[in-house]
C-alpha cells in the first residue's frame, strides 16, 4: 500500500511511562495543519506549564515533514524563530528535494494533535512512533523517543567498537568526538554518525538519521512493563530526521548515500598494501624498512611517517636532524622510481610555543634537535585564522598536544582554506618541498592532552613532557642498496637543507586582521544557535567517556569566526571540516588525481571527502574481531568505504600469530594498512617468517583480486551500494545472519571467515542457503543455513569462498607494485549458481584522475556454457583476457596432482577488452 499523509488522529493507547522529571514536560500541541503536494507543515506549541529541567522550553515550534522522493521523508521539528543551532549546510549540505515531481512516497506520516506525536510507516509497518511520549524540546537539551519492536535488529550509531547488531537493553550510545586511545567498548570514540538501520527480516529494513552535530546520549532500552524504545537525548540543535524507506539493507545504504553524499573514488594504488609505523628513529630508518620489504619479497605500495618527520612534533617542520629535506626528498624520488608511495601526518594544532610575548616574532633558538621553523604558526596568526578565546581576539586559545602549547585553526573562518592551502603548496610543494601522494590527518576530534580548563597550557606542555626529548641522532648505520650515498655508512653530510631554514622566515608584518568576529547569536532566522546557554557545563550530562564536553578538546564555549556558531554544537564537526580543509588542499597541489585522505575523526557524510582508520586500537585479539564490525559499520552504512583498521594492533606487543591472522585478515579491508606504535616491537611484516608468509600469501590474492575491488568500490562511488557487507545484507531475510559480525561480504561474491582466536586452528563458519566454492580449491560448499567447522587452518590460511552465480575478473598474476599489476593480463573466474548462470562485471579506467577522460564498464554473464562479454568499452587496459575458468566441474578434477585439485576447467583465451565477444566453455 503507498499513499501520502494519513491525518488520521492516532488512539493514544495511554501506557503509564515512568521517566521520572521528564514527565513533568507538557508536550507540544499542533494547529494550523496545512498540506500542500507532499508537504505538511504545522505550529507546535507548549501544551501546559514549562518544565524547564534542562534548560527552557521553546514555546513556539515549527514542523515540517517532506516525501522528498519515493523513498524518503525528511521530518524536522525547529523552533518558530530559528535562532536554534542547525548544522550548517556548508559543512553538510542537504539534499534535494523532489518537490511532488516524485511517484507517490513509500513512507507514511501520521500524526496526533494534542499532546503532539508521529508515526512513520511504510505500508501497514509502523517504522517510527512518538506516541505516548512528550517530545522535550528546551534550550539545552532535546528528548524524543520511539518505540519499536521488540529485540530489534539495530545497526549503526557510530563512532563505537560495540556489536555491529546494537544491544537492545539498557544501552547508551554517547555520540561525543574524542581521541579515544585503545578504542574501549562501550565508549563513544573519534566519529559522529547518527543513523541506525531497522533490519526485520522479510518485513523490510529501513534507515533513520538523525542530522544533529551535538553531543548526544541515545539510548537502547525497555520500559518497566517491557516495551523496546529507542530515545535521543541531545544537547541542542534541532529535531531534524531523514526516514530511508528500504525496504533492503543495500537501498538503505544507497537512499543514505542520496543525504550525505556519495563516496569519494580512490586511486587503484590506494588498494595496495601500505607500512607505517610511529617510532622511525629518522629517514634511515624508512628508507631501511622499504628496503627490507623489498629484500623480503613482500610488495609495499606505500610508506607512511608518523609524526617522527616534524621538528619538535611541529605540523609544517621537519626534523632537520633526522628527517632533513635532502634525505626526504631522496626517499621521495626513490619511491617514486619504484612505483611506490609516500604519505605523512599533518595534525591541526599549531604550535605557538617559542613565540614573543609581542606576538609578532616567532624565531625560536634551536641547538640542532628543533627546527627553527614556525612560519605556520606566523602565517596563520597574521591571517587571524586560528581560534581566539575571546571575541575581541585579544588572547589566543590554547590547548596543548604532540608540540607542547598549541593553537587551532578555525575552519569556519573564510581565510582557513587559503591559510591551509598556502601551507600545503609550501611544504608539500613538489619542487622543494616533500612531495607526498596522500594524506593523514589525526587528532582532530579536536584532541587536546590538557585536561578542562586547561589554563596554562605552556605549563601543562611542560610538566607532562611535551614535546618529548627526540631520539638520538645518527649516522647512516648500515648500508642501505639502492638508496644514495648519503644514506650509507661513511658518508658524512650534515645536511641543514637551506632551503628548509629559509622557510620559517617568512617577514611576518602586523596581523591584517582588525575586524572583530561577529555575535552571529542569538538573530532570527540565522540558525546560529541561541544565546544564555551554559556552553562549557549544560544542565544535562551526555555520558561522555572524558568527563565533561570541554575535557580533552577544544573549550565548547569558543565561538567561532564567521556566523558566529560556538564549539558546543560544532565540536563534532571539527574533523569533517579538516578533512573537506585538507582534500581541497591537496587538490590545489595536484589538481588532476583523486587525492588519498584517511582521517581520524568524521561526521556523517566524510566519506566524500575521506577515508577513515579505525584509530588507536591495540595489539589484542578482541581488537582484531572488532575491526569486522567497525568496518563493516563504516563501510556498509555510513558511506566511509576507505576503512581499516591497523593491522597487527597498534598499541601494546603484538605476537607472531596475531600478527600472522591480522595480516589475512587485512588483506580484505578496502585500506590495508599494518602501522604501530613507538616503543612497541616492531611488526612490519617481514619481521617474521610465518608473518611474511602470510602476508605474501594474501597480498598475492588481494591484488589477483584488485580490479574486482576497484570496481566495486567504484559502483559504491556511483550508486551508495556498499562493497563491503555484513552477511544480513546479501541474505536479509535468514535470521542467523543478523547478528554476524566475524564474517563478511568482500563485494557481493567473496565470503571471508577468519580464523578468531588465539591458538585456534579452525573457525565455525556459517554459510546461507547458496552455492559457495573454496577460492583455493574450487571446491563446492552447498550451504545449508547452518554453521560448518573448518579445520586444519594454519596462521597463513584464511577460509574464502565465491558465491555461486559470480563471475570475477582477476588478474592472472599478482605483482610487486599496483603499477606493475595493471600490466598483467586477466583472468576470468564464473562461480555458477544451481542453474549453471552466473554474472560480474568490471570496471575500468587511468586509475588515478579525479575525472577520468575514459572508462570501461564491462558486464560478464555466463548461461548454457555460454560466457557473454558486453558493455562499453571506452578505456582499454592494453592486456588482454588470457584465460576463462569455469568452477565446479567435478570430472575435470585431476586427483592425481595433489598441489592443483581445483575443481574446474580453464579454457586459454586472447580477447581484447575492446568490443563484445562471446566464449564458449
Ligand atoms: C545498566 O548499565 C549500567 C552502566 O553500564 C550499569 O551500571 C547497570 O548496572 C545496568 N543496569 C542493568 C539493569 O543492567
Ligand atoms: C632490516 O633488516 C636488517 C637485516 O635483517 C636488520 O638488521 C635491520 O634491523 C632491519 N631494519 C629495519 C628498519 O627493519
Ligand atoms: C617584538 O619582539 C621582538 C623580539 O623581542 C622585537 O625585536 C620586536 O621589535 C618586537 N615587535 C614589536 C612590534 O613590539
Ligand atoms: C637545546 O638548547 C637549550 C637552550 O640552550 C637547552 O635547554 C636544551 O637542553 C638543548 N636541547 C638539546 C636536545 O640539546
Ligand atoms: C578530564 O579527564 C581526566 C582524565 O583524563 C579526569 O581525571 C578529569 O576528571 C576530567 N575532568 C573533567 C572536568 O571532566
Ligand atoms: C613490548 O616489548 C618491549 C620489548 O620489545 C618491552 O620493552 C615493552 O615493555 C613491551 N610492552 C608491553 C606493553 O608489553
Ligand atoms: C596495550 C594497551 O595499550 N592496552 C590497553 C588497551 O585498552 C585498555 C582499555 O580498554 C587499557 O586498559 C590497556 O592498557
Amino acid at each position: 500500500m503507498r499513499y501520502l499523509f494519513l491525518l488520521a488522529p492516532l488512539v493514544g493507547a495511554a501506557l503509564v511511562r515512568p521517566r521520572s522529571q521528564l514527565d513533568a514536560c507538557p508536550g507540544y500541541k499542533a494547529s494550523n495543519v496545512k498540506q500542500l503536494g507532499q508537504t505538511l507543515t504545522a505550529d507546535l506549541e507548549l501544551a501546559g506549564d514549562a518544565c524547564n529541567i534542562y534548560g527552557t522550553d521553546l514555546p513556539s515550534l515549527k514542523l515540517l515533514v517532506e516525501a522528498q522522493n519515493e523513498n524518503r521523508l525528511h521530518v524536522m521539528i525547529y523552533d518558530a524563530d530559528e535562532e536554534v543551532y542547525q548544522v550548517p549546510e556548508s559543512v553538510v549540505p542537504r539534499p534535494e528535494n523532489a518537490n511532488g515531481r516524485q511517484k507517490k512516497s513509500e513512507l507514511g506520516f501520521d500524526f496526533k494533535e494534542n499532546p503532539f506525536s508521529f508515526r512513520v510507516l511504510r505500508g501497514e509497518e509502523v517504522l517510527f512512533d512518538t506516541s505516548d511520549t512528550n517530545i522535550v524540546f528546551q534550550s539545552q537539551y532535546l528528548n524524543l523517543r520511539t518505540w519499536l519492536p521488540n529485540d530489534p535488529n539495530l545497526y549503526g550509531l557510530g563512532e563505537h567498537t560495540d556489536s555491529l547488531r546494537l544491544p537492545t537493553t539498557n544501552y547508551t550510545r554517547t555520540i561525543w568526538n574524542r581521541d579515544a586511545y585503545s578504542i574501549p567498548e562501550k565508549s563513544n570514540l573519534y566519529g559522529a554518525h547518527p543513523i541506525y538501520i531497522d533490519h526485520r527480516g522479510e518485513k523490510g529494513t529501513h534507515g533513520v538519521f538523525f542530522l544533529n552535530s551535538n553531543g548526544m546520549d541515545i539510548k537502547i532500552d525497555k520500559t518497566e512493563d517491557g516495551k523496546q524504545y529507542l530515545e535521543y537525548n541531545t544537547l541542542g540543535g534541532v529535531l531534524d530526521f531523514y526516514f530511508l524507506a528500504g525496504p533492503t539493507p543495500k537501498e538503505v545504504s544507497e537512499q543514505y548515500s542520496d543525504v550525505v553524499g556519495l563516496p569519494a573514488m580512490q586511486s587503484y594504488w590506494t588498494f595496495g598494501y601500505h607500512n607505517c609505523r610511529y617510532g622511525y628513529q629518522d629517514a634511515f630508518d624508512v628508507a631501511e624498512v622499504v628496503y627490507n620489504y623489498s629484500r623480503a619479497g613482500i610488495p609495499l605500495e606505500t610508506m607512511w611517517t608518523d609524526i617522527d618527520y616534524m621538528g619538535g612534533r611541529r605540523v609544517f617542520t621537519l626534523d632537520a636532524d633526522r628527517f632533513p629535506l635532502k634525505k626526504m626528498q631522496e626517499l621521495v624520488l626513490y619511491l617514486h622510481k619504484h612505483d611506490q608511495h609516500y604519505i605523512v601526518m599533518v595534525d591541526p594544532a599549531v604550535s605557538n610555543s617559542g613565540r614573543c610575548s609581542n606576538l609578532s616574532f616567532s624565531l625560536i633558538l634551536s641547538n640542532g634537535s628543533i627546527t627553527t621553523d614556525n612560519g605556520a604558526f606566523n602565517r596563520g596568526f597574521d591571517a587571524g585564522v586560528f581560534l581566539y578565546r575571546d571575541s575581541d581576539q585579544n588572547e589566543l586559545y590554547e590547548g596543548a598536544v604532540w608540540p607542547g602549547a598549541t593553537v587551532y585553526p578555525d575552519w569556519f573562518n573564510p581565510d582557513t582554506q587559503s591559510y591551509w592551502n598556502s601551507e600545503f603548496k609550501r611544504f608539500f610543494s613538489a619542487k622543494d618541498g616533500v612531495d607526498i601522494d596522500g594524506l593523514w590527518i589525526d587528532m582532530n576530534e579536536a584532541a587536546n592532552f590538557c585536561p578542562y580548563p586547561c589554563d596554562n597550557a605552556a605549563e601543562y606542555a611542560k610538566q607532562n613532557n611535551l614535546p618529548p626529548a627526540p631520539p638520538p641522532v645518527r649516522s647512516p648505520p648500515r648500508n642501505i642498496p639502492g638508496f644514495p650515498a648519503d644514506f650509507q655508512p661513511g658518508s658524512s653530510s650534515p645536511d641543514h637543507s637551506p632551503h628548509h631554514v629559509k622557510r620559517g622566515d617568512a617577514p611576518v608584518g602586523a596581523r591584517g586582521v582588525t575586524e572583530k568576529r561577529k555575535h552571529g547569536h542569538a538573530e532570527k532566522g540565522k540558525k546560529v544557535g541561541l544565546s544564555g546557554r551554559d556552553l562549557i557545563n549544560p544542565p544535562y550530562q551526555i555520558a561522555n567517556a572524558a568527563g565533561s564536553i570541554s575535557n580533552k578538546t577544544i573549550d565548547t564555549d569558543l565561538i567561532h569566526a564567521g556566523e558566529g556558531y560556538a564549539e558546543y554544537d560544532t565540536h563534532n564537526l571539527y574533523g569533517t571540516m579538516m578533512s573537506s580543509a585538507s582534500r581541497e588542499a591537496m587538490l590545489k597541489r595536484r589538481p588532476h588525481v583523486r587525492p588519498l585522505i584517511i582521517t581520524r575523526s568524521t561526521f556523517a557524510g566524510a566519506g566524500a571527502h575521506v577515508g577513515h582508520w579505525l584509530g588507536d586500537n591495540v595489539s589484542q585479539w578482541d581488537k582484531y574481531r572488532i575491526s569486522i564490525a567497525q568496518m563493516l559499520a563504516f563501510a556498509s552504512i555510513f558511506q566511509v568505504p576507505m576503512v581499516g583498521s591497523d593491522v597487527c594492533g597498534f598499541g601494546g606487543n603484538t605476537t607472531e600469530e596475531l600478527c600472522a591472522r591480522w595480516a589475512m585478515l587485512g588483506g580484505f579491508y578496502p585500506f590495508y594498512r599494518n602501522h604501530n606504535e613507538l616503543g612497541a616491537t616492531p611488526q612490519e611484516f617481514y619481521r617474521w617468517a610465518t608473518v611474511t608468509k602470510a602476508a605474501k600469501k594474501i597480498i598475492d590474492i588481494r591484488y589477483r583480486l584488485l580490479d574486482y575491488l576497484y570496481t566495486s568500490f567504484h559502483r559504491q562511488t556511483v550508486t551508495g551500494t556498499p562493497f563491503l557487507q555484513p552477511l544480513f545484507y546479501v541474505y536479509p531475510e535468514d535470521s542467523d545472519t543478523f547478528g554476524n559480525e566475524l564474517q563478511f561480504f568482500y563485494g557481493d561474491s567473496i565470503l571471508v571467515s577468519p580464523v578468531l582466536e588465539e591458538g585456534a586452528t579452525s573457525v565455525d563458519a556459517y554459510f546461507p542457503e547458496d552455492i559457495f566454492y573454496d577460492w583455493f580449491t574450487g571446491a563446492v560448499v552447498q550451504g545449508g543455513g547452518s554453521v560448518k567447522t573448518i579445520s586444519d587452518l594454519a596462521v597463513t590460511d584464511i577460509p574464502i569462498h565465491i558465491r555461486g552465480g559470480s563471475i570475477l575478473p582477476l588478474r592472472t598474476e599478482s605483482a610487486k607494485t599496483t603499477t606493475d599489476l595493471r600490466k598483467r593480463g586477466f583472468e576470468i573466474l564464473i562461480a555458477p549458481r544451481a542453474d549453471g548462470s552466473a554474472e560480474g562485471e568490471l570496471y575500468l579506467d587511468d586509475g588515478e584522475s579525479l575525472r577520468p577522460d575514459s572508462a570501461a564498464q564491462i558486464q560478464f554473464s555466463f548461461r548454457d556454457g555460454r560466457l557473454k562479454i558486453q558493455g562499453d568499452f571506452g578505456f582499454h587496459p592494453n592486456v588482454v583476457v588470457e584465460a576463462v575458468t569455469l568452477l565446479g566441474q567435478k570430472h575435470e578434477v585431476r586427483r592425481d596432482d595433489a598441489s592443483d585439485q581445483r575443481q574446474s576447467v580453464t579454457k586459454k583465451v586472447q580477447i581484447e577488452l575492446t568490443e563484445p565477444s562471446e566464449v564458449t566453455l
